[in-house]
């Protein structure tokens, strides 16, 4: 049921998954009330992962009441209200299905499966659920990004006609950096596709406002066998990958994401051509966008009290960090649990970026043919 600050009760929260963004959540629950007080309370109550020694840790530094070692244990318990999962994407169907039947609130990380039936599935059971449900691509609640979706929609840079888009980083560009559950197909779904070019496809069609409507692909694994624990393991995803897209009014897009390119750390870059004038953005600048809507391009700094999301933080030029925009995101999933818009991404925009996904390893598997996306109303 849907609270206030006013109830006397706070809802639950339990993570499942205490890794890099079981961290990155776990550090969002502990700050939201602080900097979102008109937000419902939220209680710290369970951290899940396998080991119970290093989860047992996790949880006493990030903040937890408790850990436990089995999420089918917890998602239905009576002093849960939220299931935030975290876990590496072949499990984001199942916990999150299993969490939805119980009656709770869901968040999941991006991207919502690895699959488009698991997401079509999610999407089917998220529309008859009780609970609120959102996927968290987080780079939504970047003020920047969120300014730069604002202009575009009010026309400040005329009609669209092409964007340059691109995630890049470097973490194996290294032949010797181990096998990681993120170069699984059987754990990941993808690899750098799912990983950071699911982010692209999010930020393209909710700052355009409209779908990608067809892809032709290139998919490239360039180190084939990484140290494992018993020996050299066959990596079995996509290390880089590239896509042109086109969207339903006709905007071209192009589409590169890395985790091989040497020197960019997390270099999210977004750069939208119009009739009249431009935007461009980085993630590894993130409090600045690159504004020309006639006249030449300036740079905004954006982080004025009337910029997205800024209200919460700090006076203007106390610039925000990547962490911010977990704590935003949990903002906003508690306001639609507390009776507010509904939680955006949907399951349905997860269910989206999944379907373009899959149309850029089709159009890869048939040598970068022309491929449409299906039912990308
Ligand atoms: C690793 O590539 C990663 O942690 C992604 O999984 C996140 O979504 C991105 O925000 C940062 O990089």
């Amino acid at each position: 049921m849907p609270t206030d600050r006013t109830s006397g009760r706070a809802l639950g929260v339990a993570v499942i998954g205490y890794s890099f963004m079981g961290k990155a959540h776990s550090n969002a629950w502990r700050n939201v009330g602080a900097f979102y007080p008109d937000v419902p309370r939220v209680r710290q109550q369970v951290l899940v992962g396998r080991d119970p020694a290093a989860v047992k840790v996790a949880a006493d530094r990030y903040g937890w009441a408790e850990s436990a070692t089995d999420w089918t244990t917890v998602v239905g318990r009576d002093d849960i209200d939220v299931v935030d999962i975290c876990t590496p994407g072949h499990l984001h169907a199942e916990i999150a299905l299993a969490a939805l039947a119980a009656g709770k609130h869901v968040l999941v990380e991006k991207p919502l499966a690895n699959t488009v039936a698991e997401s079509e599935a999610m999407v089917a059971a998220a529309g008859t659920a009780a609970g609120c449900s959102m996927v968290g691509f987080n780079y939504r609640r970047v003020p920047a990004l969120a300014l730069a979706r604002h202009l575009v929609q009010e026309g400040r840079i005329g009609r669209v006609r092409h964007v340059r888009a691109s995630y890049l980083q470097d973490w194996l560009v290294d032949e010797e950096a181990p096998m990681t559950w993120r170069l699984r197909r059987e754990s990941a779904g993808s690899g750098v596709l799912g990983d950071l070019g699911s982010h692209v496809v999010d930020q393209l069609q909710h700052v355009l406002g409209e779908p990608v409507v067809s892809a032709r692909g290139h998919l490239r694994t360039f180190v084939e066998q990484r140290p494992g624990g018993s020996g050299p393991e066959p990596v079995t995803v996509d290390d880089a990958a590239w896509a042109t897209l086109e969207t339903a009014s006709g905007v071209v897009a192009s589409l590169e994401v890395s985790r091989m390119a040497t020197g960019r750390k997390n270099g999210l870059c977004l750069e939208v051509f119009g009739s009249t004038g431009s935007l461009s953005f980085d993630l590894e600048r993130l409090n600045e966008l690159g504004v020309d809507d006639g006249g030449g391009t300036r740079r905004v700094l954006v982080t004025e009290a009337d910029h997205p999301y800024l209200a919460a933080w700090w006076p203007p030029g106390h610039v925000l960090g990547w962490d911010h925009t977990f704590t935003s995101q949990a903002a906003d999933l508690l306001t639609s649990i507390a009776g507010g818009p509904a939680p955006a991404p949907s399951f349905a925009d997860g269910l989206s970026v999944q379907r373009v996904l899959a149309a850029i390893e089709d159009s890869a598997r048939q040598d970068g043919c022309r491929v449409d996306v299906p039912d990308q109303t």
